[in-house]
């Protein structure tokens, strides 16, 4: 059982507004639903950030400017090889350089490595498991310059300040050298970017509602899952996606390892997600703020994502 994860739950659901945070969706099952996501012809995020990475690999490989073998490091690489079609060109045209891809789950971590060792033999593979400033106060100490990749718009999950301060770090950590990678989700026609979260086949609900299937194994708790459903909301003012789980009655949930009961009302919501959409012009704000300047936004055709290459602030 996890510690935070309990304080976490008691804070949300005793909160006026209760939430719950969205990096509590990807437990095994939770993890295996968002590969189901990624597979829908809605959630256009997936297949924009593959054509960025198939069409353009080389153009980003120049943009690098590095004139010796580097890092690439991933950070949260999962089991979704979405980073392959780079690593692919770069094995393909001999350039030398070392895959480091970090994730918190072992599981995925070994699934990656697997899937790799038997697609790309030739590929230098340096996988590890666990927080990512610990991994890159370490690999920040070698010689060789760095490519750090944050692909798949994760940074979407994060408030402007927690962004912000996320990204400060990732430039703490850094050599002056040293570039980042970076994939954000852009505003476009507000009812694309409702379907991706609002899908037909109600993926993105069960998803959501895995949270509390998860509650009820690891804290004993009763939530009926019957009992609740799933709203979203884009704002395209503000570029916000805002998930919530909706409990359709009043009903009392008892949490028994963690010895609370928690009351809903009626229609009463829990906020578990927030999934920003950038303008470019944003981007560069949230850049600078982090000391970086954004050298090259690599845009998908339909202009619907960008993989942004920042470096370092002199
Ligand atoms: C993995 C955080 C990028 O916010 O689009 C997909 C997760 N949530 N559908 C996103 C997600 C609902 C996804 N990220």
């Amino acid at each position: 059982m996890n510690n935070t994860f309990a304080k976490d739950i008691i804070e949300g659901l005793t909160a006026k507004n209760k939430y719950l945070s969205s990096k509590y969706f990807y437990d095994d099952n939770g993890s295996r639903i968002f590969q189901e996501i990624m597979q829908m012809p809605e959630y256009y995020l997936t297949d924009s950030e593959f054509e960025i990475l198939s069409l353009q690999a080389q153009q980003i490989v120049e943009a690098l400017e590095f004139n010796q073998a580097f890092n690439i490091i991933e950070l949260g690489a999962g089991d979704g090889l979405k980073t392959f079609k780079l690593l692919e060109y770069l094995v393909n045209k001999d350039i030398p350089f070392n895959y480091v891809p970090i994730d918190i789950s072992q599981e995925a971590i070994t699934l990656l490595s697997e899937k790799l060792k038997e697609r790309l033999p030739k590929l230098s593979l340096q996988p590890k498991v666990g927080d990512y400033f610990e991994i890159l106060r370490e690999t920040s100490e070698h010689k060789i310059p760095s490519l750090l990749l944050f692909l798949g718009s994760n940074i979407g999950n994060y408030s402007e300040e927690k962004a912000s301060q996320l990204l400060q770090l990732f430039n703490d950590n850094m050599n002056s050298n040293d570039k980042l990678l970076i994939g954000l989700d852009l505003k476009k026609n507000p009812i694309t970017i409702h379907n991706a979260y609002y899908d037909s086949l109600g993926i993105t609900k069960r998803f959501n509602l895995n949270l509390l299937i998860r509650i009820n194994r690891e804290f004993d708790a009763d939530f009926k899952i019957d009992d609740f459903d799933f709203y979203c909301h884009y704002n395209p003012l503000n570029g916000e996606v805002k998930s919530y789980i909706v409990s359709l009655k009043a009903q009392t949930v008892h949490i028994n390892t963690l010895n609370t009961s928690i009351h809903f009302k009626q229609n009463e919501l829990i906020w578990t997600e927030l999934s920003k959409k950038y303008a470019l012009s944003e981007i560069e704000l949230l850049a600078h703020k982090a000391n970086f300047s954004v050298k090259h936004h690599f845009l998908d055709c339909k202009h619907y994502f960008t993989d942004s290459l920042w470096e370092k602030l002199a």
